[in-house]
């Protein structure tokens, strides 16, 4: 090895950048995992935001400017009952897991960042500047949705239109760069001679690990972080092993409320006298006007079983639960909609936050598995899973399955 006598400060030299394992081989190699993961992300990202219903009502709507973007939104069904269940798992499991790659990308690629002159040609200039996108979308993407998992929020504003906006910016910068770089990479793959590029350290290091060393050790980080993350979409033993998900709220305990909770009753301050038997009426609105009921009145009505899960957002989900509580469609049929269930408004007696109402649609309401549940796997439900009632809808995310419910409005939303 050539020792020079002024080696190069700053990292705008090419000879500033000493590893030997940097070069087109490696970086093609990690660019094609991202590939297939990032479309993966984008794809179960978009499907998660329609789950919501966002153009159903403006309080489903976490990003009510996102005009054009909605284009792909629909009726979120209710078939198979884990669909949301297995979509958001997928998403921030892969996310979490691919976060190793990600800076093993940023890693192989970063002498390319600080490369002079900024720009040779006008189309040099463009492809500088959507790569800027394209690492600084990555970053805040990976950012902001860990941020959600892991920890109370920490952003200024809310992490759903950050997140979204974000995806879009940064996936309009990423398919261009697929598309640029794509063919370059498989070529890189299939020769097995390194060819040179602006990669390729100038004056290498001696290597203390091979190339397939390095990505041995990026994968074994993925393995790491899938293996801490996975367990949050299961129930029992295996949640435990979710040692880098502790979201989710209060311990849960045992029994057959002894699973996951996301917000306690302590935390959205809900009061012990308002749920008391005496105190408590659910109000059901619609055509032909307001009902109330106490909770003794709503357990003498048909009462129906589910078996369905909660899943959040945040990416935990709990196996099935066994519900049972009225039929939304029932509630609908006393206020005046016997055969064709609309739309209905949920409130809660949450005094604030984000999730204290939503609105479920018409297909939501028609499923004979949608209920207003009042016990959970053969107990009154707890407090903190949403007693005096709950709803509970197959397929939808955690969010619209509001909890201490006071007040449904059918029709007319
Ligand atoms: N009133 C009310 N209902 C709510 C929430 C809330 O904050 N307030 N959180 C929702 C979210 S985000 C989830 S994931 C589920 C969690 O239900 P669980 O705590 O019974 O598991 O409740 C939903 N219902
Ligand atoms: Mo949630």
């Amino acid at each position: 090895m050539r020792d020079d006598p002024r080696p190069p400060r700053l990292p705008t030299s090419p000879g500033f950048w000493r590893s030997p394992l940097r070069g087109p081989w490696l970086t093609s190699v990690l660019g094609l995992v991202l590939l297939a993961g990032i479309t993966v992300l984008f794809v179960t990202g978009l499907v998660s935001y329609a789950a919501y219903n966002p153009d159903l009502s403006p309080v489903n709507d976490k990003t009510p400017d996102k005009g054009i973007l909605g284009f792909y939104l629909f009726a979120w069904p209710t078939n198979p009952h884990w669909l949301y269940r297995l979509n958001q798992g997928v998403h921030v499991t892969l996310g979490v897991t691919l976060i190793p790659v990600l800076l093993a990308k940023l890693w192989s690629v970063v002498p390319r960042l600080f490369a002079l002159p900024p720009a040779r040609s006008l189309a040099h200039a463009l492809e500088r500047i959507s790569l800027l996108l394209l690492v600084g979308g990555a970053l805040f993407e990976f950012v902001t949705g860990v941020l959600n998992v892991q920890l109370d929020y920490v952003f200024p504003g809310s992490f759903y239109p950050l997140h979204f906006y974000g995806a879009w910016v940064f996936f309009a910068a990423f398919v261009a760069h697929a598309l640029l770089k794509t063919p370059t990479a498989l070529r890189n793959l299939r020769h097995l001679r390194e060819e040179k590029n602006d990669l390729v350290s100038p004056r290498p290091t001696e290597p203390t690990v091979s190339r397939r060393g390095a990505l041995w050790f990026v994968g074994g980080g993925s393995l790491l972080l899938f293996a801490t993350t996975v367990g949050q979409n299961f129930g029992g033993a295996l949640r435990r092993t979710a040692l880098l998900a502790p979201h989710g709220g209060g311990e849960p305990g045992s029994g057959p409320n002894g699973f996951q909770i996301n917000k306690t009753a302590a935390y959205a301050g809900i009061d012990a006298a308002q749920t008391a038997p005496d105190a408590w009426r659910l109000v059901v609105r619609g055509r032909t006007g307001t009902v109330r009921l106490s909770r003794a009145e709503i357990a003498r009505l048909p009462l129906y079983s589910a078996a369905l899960p909660i899943a959040c957002v945040e990416g935990w989900s709990t196996p099935d639960q066994w519900w049972r509580g009225v039929r939304l469609r029932d509630l609908a049929a006393l206020v005046g909609y016997e055969d064709d269930p609309p739309d209905v408004f949920v409130e809660s007696l949450q005094p604030r936050g984000a999730f204290r109402k939503a609105a479920l649609r018409a297909n939501q309401v028609a499923d004979p598995r949608s209920l207003l549940a009042l016990y959970v796997n053969g107990e009154e439900l707890s407090p903190d899973h949403g007693y005096p009632a709950r709803i509970i809808v197959p397929a939808a995310p955690g969010v619209l399955n509001t909890k201490w419910v006071a007040r449904m409005t059918f029709g007319d939303l």
